[in-house]
């Protein structure tokens, strides 16, 4: 290109040389007017065939339509702003070049010059500022409409997002539809959100992988951040927001289309009718996710910001929120993290009780008479003595509902120990357990006449006594049920152990 200039200039000078100046000058500005008309016209052209062209590669078009209820008004302002800086741009690119055209130097024509005109000064300063005016007060109102909190008599959905590097950690209420409260400085290991236990409203959140939703369901998204700004972006859906650690924010919006709906609407256009990336036996149009992602460059794996978006029709949502489990009740419970082993939630009660009747049910119906015993698993005692644990209420309680509604059965209360300590005083220890066990169904209103109870000591483990699960594994109390008559009383056991 260089040596095409350079050449062209030189075929220029000898031109000049050979015909005088002047002709050559005017030759030369007539063809840049000319060129520059062909050049406005090119322009014009191919700007409008590549907006035609890209036009289903742009936010609000073809497959980028917004899927979500406040999407269009944003689609709308953004597209209100393209035509009106369109008409504008077409205008003065006519303007310009026709201009250089048109008043291109020519023999015998002088410039004019112009130092002020009021008139102009006012149509190009006043009809922008009258436009911008229009923009900028639909603009604030559309902000308002889509910025905006939950209403107090809203039906809405709250789930949070909390960002980190690199991923972003999801929450979920549960059945009660409220999130519990959290502390930064609860975080942990096993504790992402640094969700304070105590709060029961944590009991049923949930950690999902993904984020699901139902459909035309308004949804509130807690923002969050733990450790630099990200960004809680979702495309598909015009929601942006930043995550700013110590400074929750939060994005309400409503999708609109279900996933399965939206891929059916992408599968009419040609750029989604390519073999799928992730599964070619698939379209592509058959795999595509609606995306989380981070709009912060936070760091060197923001990249690995990404969730997928599902979007569901309500009862399919429900049956896919009835699968997912509660996180502190499947990680926390139970666990030297969790301050609440004194208390017993509803759900872990019925799920108790159920799981009791069923066992004892197996037990009646068990031909073998050696399997008519079952583990009253939650029955325990302080150490050392025969004193209940207040918790093993619950469970002896329910013996007692089993035992009213079903008055043919017979049971003999069985305690055992570990083989810690005195043989003899597992021994005694263990009657008295049973004993007490059986003291509690006496006052719970079960007759005398149905119950026994005895003493094994450590003499029937059903673990291995060397390690600390085992132990504890021994340390039962047992419930053998019968609709026949009970086995007599074992007579006083020998304290060695035997089979
Ligand atoms: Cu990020």
């Amino acid at each position: 290109m260089l040596l095409i200039i350079v050449q062209i200039a030189r075929v220029r000078d000898l031109a000049k040389q050979m015909r005088g100046e002047e002709e050559v000058d005017a030759r030369n500005t007539k063809m840049t007017g000319y060129y520059l008309l062909v050049f406005l016209v090119a322009f014009l052209v191919i700007t409008v065939a590549s907006m035609v062209y890209y036009k289903n590669y742009m936010l609000g078009y073809g497959p980028n339509d917004s899927l979500s209820e406040h999407g269009g008004l944003i689609d709308g302002m953004m597209n209100l702003t393209f035509v009106i800086t369109f008409i504008v741009f077409v205008i003065t690119h006519i303007l310009l070049f026709w201009y250089s055209y048109k008043y291109r130097k020519q023999e015998g024509k002088k410039a004019q010059y112009i130092s002020h005109n009021n008139t102009l000064e006012i149509v190009w300063t006043g009809i922008p500022a009258i436009v911008m005016t229009f923009l900028v007060i639909g603009g604030l109102d559309a902000w308002n409409t889509i910025m905006g909190d939950v209403g107090a008599d809203d039906d809405y959905m709250e789930i949070e997002a909390n960002g980190y590097q690199f991923a972003w950690q999801l929450r979920y209420p549960g059945d009660d539809g409220l999130l519990g409260r959290t502390n930064f400085r609860l975080i942990e290991g096993n504790n992402p959100f640094g969700q304070d236990w105590t709060d029961l409203k944590n009991a049923d959140d949930i950690h999902v992988g993904q984020i699901v939703l139902p459909v035309n369901k308004k949804i509130r998204v807690r923002i969050t951040a733990r450790d630099v700004l990200h960004d809680f972006y979702l495309p598909q859906f015009r929601v942006k927001m930043d995550a700013v650690p110590g400074l929750p924010t939060f994005f309400v919006f409503t999708p609109t289309k279900t996933t399965k709906e939206w891929r059916k609407e992408l599968s009419q256009y040609e750029e989604y009718q390519i073999p799928s990336i992730t599964d070619p036996e698939k379209m592509y149009w058959e795999t595509a996710n609606m995306e989380l992602a981070c709009a912060e460059l936070c760091g060197k794996g923001h990249w690995s910001m990404k969730k997928t978006v599902t979007i569901l029709e309500e009862d399919e949502y429900e049956e896919w929120l009835a699968e997912q489990k509660s996180y502190y009740l499947s990680t926390i419970r139970g666990t030297e993290s969790d301050p609440n082993g004194n208390i017993l939630f509803p759900a872990e009660i019925t799920q108790r009780r159920q799981e009791f009747i069923q066992e004892a049910n197996t037990a009646l119906e068990t031909p073998e008479d050696d399997d008519n015993t079952l583990i009253l698993k939650y029955v325990t005692f302080e150490t050392g003595s025969a004193q209940l644990t207040e918790l093993s209420s619950y469970q002896l309680d329910d013996a007692i509902n089993f035992l009213k509604k079903n008055t043919d059965v017979n049971v003999m209360l069985k305690g055992h120990t570990d083989s810690t300590g005195d043989a003899t005083a597992n021994y005694t220890l263990s009657e008295r357990r049973a004993s007490e066990v059986r003291s509690y169904l006496l006052k719970g209103g079960i007759d005398a006449q149905r119950m026994t109870s005895a003493g094994f000591g450590s003499t029937v483990p059903v673990a291995d006594n060397g390690t600390a699960e085992g132990r504890q594994a021994n340390r039962r109390t047992e419930l053998y049920v019968t609709r026949g008559e009970l086995p007599a009383l074992p007579v006083m056991m020998d304290s060695t152990p035997s089979k």
